[in-house]
């Protein structure tokens, strides 16, 4: 199986969670960012993850690690969600895109390894966010902002081996925010938290980019 991502992407973070979690092999390939021809040809649409599993292609995070989860052995993610959570995410999503966005653009990731695959990434996220240089002089906001939220996150974490006790797709959305979360100097963890991140990240075998944050 090939698993093609961009480093810096969080729904491509929830795919690669899963593989690790079940330690189950798979090539991790690297797409340029601004290289639409592959994707399109795999799924019809520029966008990652892609999971190339035989002569498939599956496309949208979820389904892969559903896909994954349910294929060998007894199913990982056991566990139920806790519908807090998912609002956790959703109220982080906003500060956290605004100031991990702006930083992806300028870090050292494979898939902007030339100048025009940077480009394109700054292109259309500017289009999508509004000017970069905006939501960078807003920081210390964003970031004020997150660290209360990570507050309110710390007693919803029972373990750091599972948010919830016991694996379920919670641990996957929360490990994916947090690791986008991880390129943005500046933030601090709780402890239950800081736990949390450094043990899934060891689960999951996917590095956080707090030696790269800005
Ligand atoms: N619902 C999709 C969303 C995937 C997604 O939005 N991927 C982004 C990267 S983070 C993407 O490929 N966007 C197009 C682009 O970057 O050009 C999933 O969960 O897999």
């Amino acid at each position: 199986m090939k698993l093609f991502v961009y480093d810096h992407c969080p729904f491509c973070v929830k795919a690669r969670m899963i593989f690790g979690l079940k330690q189950t092999a798979v090539e991790l390939v690297i797409l340029m960012n601004d290289d639409e021809a592959t994707p399109i040809r795999m799924i019809g649409k520029k966008m990652a993850p892609i999971l190339q599993d035989a002569d498939q292609y599956l496309a949208e995070s979820m389904d892969i690690v559903a896909h994954i989860d349910g294929r060998s052995g007894a199913k990982i993610l056991s566990g139920s969600n806790n519908p807090a959570l998912a609002q956790w995410n959703k109220d982080v999503t906003s500060p956290l895109y605004s100031l991990a966005i702006p930083r992806w653009a300028v870090s050292d990731f494979e898939e902007f390894s030339t100048p025009a695959a940077r480009d394109y990434f700054t292109r259309n996220k500017e289009r999508m966010l509004g000017s970069f240089e905006g939501h960078l002089a807003a920081s210390p906001d964003y970031i004020a902002s997150l660290n209360q939220q990570l507050l309110a996150l710390e007693p919803l974490i029972q373990s750091p081996d599972a948010v919830n006790g016991e694996l379920s797709e919670d641990d996957i959305h929360l490990f994916a925010t947090l690791r986008s979360m991880s390129i943005v100097r500046g933030i601090v963890y709780p402890p239950a938290v800081e736990a949390y991140r450094v043990r899934m990240a060891e689960r999951s075998g996917i590095d956080l980019h707090d030696p790269i944050a800005i």
